[in-house]
């Protein structure tokens, strides 16, 4: 998908670590980098879900990216991305519980985020009721992907 961008990303992953990746690809070489390096690049170290993104985007789930992890990372954060895809993965990053629904803690852990912490619990806990009585067309009391697509279209600010 990203293949007008992949030399320009393989060398950006291989500059975290030029020690441990290697230049030659050709190999398939079981290479992931640690959590660490990924979440203090600058394109992630100011924002408040870059850990969350990391691990979404990482196979195996704890943030440390192999090379292709790190390739679909920023093929989805990339302007010209989808607006489904960026829903799509928005959708998992916000998802906190990883149970395939956005309900109101993984919204209060968003919220909080995405506002750095500055509201009150009361005025996060009525936003998040808010967010969720607007968006729950199911009225199951939670987000299902279906929900927070529709809601994305009505707020499309709730993907940046
Ligand atoms: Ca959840
Ligand atoms: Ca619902």
């Amino acid at each position: 998908m990203s293949l007008p961008f992949s030399f320009r990303l393989f060398y950006k992953y291989r500059h975290l670590a030029p020690q441990l990746v290697p230049l030659d690809y050709t190999d398939k070489p079981n290479v992931t980098l640690p959590y660490e390096l990924i979440g203090s690049m600058p394109e992630l170290k100011d924002n408040p879900f870059r850990q969350r993104i990391a691990e979404v985007f990482s196979e195996s789930g704890d943030g440390n990216m192999t090379l292709d992890d790190f390739l679909d990372m920023f093929s989805v954060l990339s302007e010209m991305a989808p607006r489904d895809l960026k829903a799509y993965y928005a959708f998992k990053i916000y998802d906190f519980n990883n149970d395939d629904y956005i309900c109101k803690s993984d919204l209060e852990k968003t919220v909080n985020k995405l506002t750095r912490n500055e509201l009150t619990p009361e005025e996060v806990s009525l936003a998040c009721e808010k967010v969720i009585y607007e968006a729950d067309l199911d009225n199951d009391g939670k987000l299902s992907l279906e929900d927070f697509q529709h809601m994305i279209i009505r707020a499309p600010d709730f993907l940046r």
